[in-house]
């Protein structure tokens, strides 16, 4: 090594690497960029001698991973306003499904939109998590229900990830709803022949998703295709136990899941059951709130047993129209009491180990992609404090050590 393509001097670090000491705090830091990856990190005192083709200085600014939002349907068409408007004159969310609304509704809209459609309203979507720091963003399909429009979601979602200053990575989600024009088995049977073949094919999905729940698969169902995608070598990871427990979490856990989202009902067994396949435990406190639930993920279960916890938007028409990740981690640390180093944690180094990315991303370590974020805060909690002001708070974006001439704002 002889020489750094950038270096970050005045700043502080935190790194979230999961065994720092102090919350892998380091004041006066320094962190130095070659070939789009972390080649040094330290404190400044000991930054080793070397060429540098630029210098930034963050004026006492933070530097943090950049963030990382590991469950999302940013790309849909239309909205569910309507919905929203019922659900606060007393009709619940699974009624508004049972009778055709909900994810249905969206599966209309976004069937009739074209892929240059999907992708012009996906992108003020992203711009907006982007403007909070997020670096990383996996995207879900599920709102088409049928092979082209399955397609056709996740297409969206790779020409995001090369029209976007950011990483997209996508899941198959086939299996989020049965679909009006088709009896249930035939479209299980779709869904893990013909569908997902045709996902694998094109080389469209990093993982594949279900809903195991009442008013969606079943866990039979639901194993199937698990079955399915662990023939084409994808990993799994689940909607599991939001709304009641259908022991979604175990069944997930039993395919080495990365991670199991929601969790609301989840059960010690299937705690444990995750703690043993190091699957992680995603909590949305976006759609907790939004379908106003009384039911908490079982938080003191997941520390107890070691499951590490990540914090995501959940970002969809129906039942978390969030586009905020600071805002999620707010309401991690509220509603679900998360402390706000956990929540940071949550969108940082679990949200990575969630999308299997955990040695590429999601910290501040040599070797590591240069995604980063640098906050005008006074210490790390404060991106868990404010309600509606994080894009004030991000002075930049890095993305694999180039940094997003979108968020920059004069330093120093
Ligand atoms: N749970 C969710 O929170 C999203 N999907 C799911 O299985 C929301 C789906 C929707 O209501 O559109
Ligand atoms: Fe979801």
């Amino acid at each position: 090594m002889d020489h750094f393509d950038r270096i970050w001097v005045n700043v502080h670090l935190a790194t979230m690497t999961p065994d720092a000491t102090e919350r892998g705090e380091i004041r006066d830091g320094a962190l130095a960029v070659r070939d789009g990856r972390i080649a040094w990190i330290g404190r400044r005192a000991d930054l080793p001698d070397m060429p540098v083709m630029e210098v930034h200085d963050g004026a006492g600014a933070w530097l943090l991973p950049g963030l990382i939002d590991c469950h999302t349907h940013a790309v849909f068409a239309g909205d569910r306003c309507g919905e929203f408007e019922e659900r606060l004159e007393g009709v619940p969310y699974v009624d508004i499904a049972r009778r055709g609304g909900g994810i249905r509704r969206t599966v209309e809209a976004t069937r009739a939109a074209d892929l240059e459609a999907l992708v012009a309203l996906a992108r003020p979507r992203l711009a907006r998590l982007l403007a909070e720091g997020v670096t990383t963003v996996e995207i879900k399909s599920g709102y088409g229900l049928e092979t082209q429009a399955e397609l056709r979601m996740l297409r969206a979602a790779r020409a995001l990830q090369r029209a976007a200053d950011m990483s997209v990575v996508t899941s198959f989600l086939g299996a989020h709803a049965f679909p009006v024009d088709l009896p249930r088995a035939d479209y299980v049977d779709l869904v893990c022949g013909p569908m997902l073949d045709a996902v694998a094919a094109e080389g469209l999905a990093d993982a594949v998703d279900g809903f195991c729940e009442g008013i969606a698969f079943s866990p039979a169902e639901t194993e199937r295709v698990f079955q399915a995608a662990r023939a084409k070598g994808l990993p799994v990871k689940l909607h599991a136990d939001q709304l009641s427990d259908t022991g979604g979490a175990a069944l997930a856990a039993r395919f080495g899941a990365l991670s199991c989202d929601h969790l609301e009902y989840t059960s010690e067994a299937g705690v444990r059951a995750m703690a043993e396949a190091g699957t992680v435990a995603v909590v949305l406190p976006g759609a907790f709130y939004m379908l106003r639930e009384k039911q908490l993920p079982p938080i003191d279960l997941f520390r107890r047993h070691g499951v590490p916890m990540a914090v995501a938007t959940d970002a969809n028409p129906g039942s978390s129209p969030m586009l905020s990740p600071l805002l999620a981690m707010n309401m991690a640390c509220i509603l679900f009491g998360l402390t706000p180093y956990e929540a940071l944690q949550g969108m940082t180094v679990y949200a990575a180990r969630a999308l299997g990315l955990e040695k590429d991303r999601g910290t501040l370590e040599v070797g590591k992609r240069a995604d980063l974020t640098l906050w005008r805060i006074s210490r790390p909690a404060e991106l868990c404090y404010w309600l509606g002001f994080g894009d004030r708070l991000l002075v930049e974006r890095v993305v694999a050590g180039r940094p997003s001439a979108a968020t920059r704002r004069g330093l120093g």
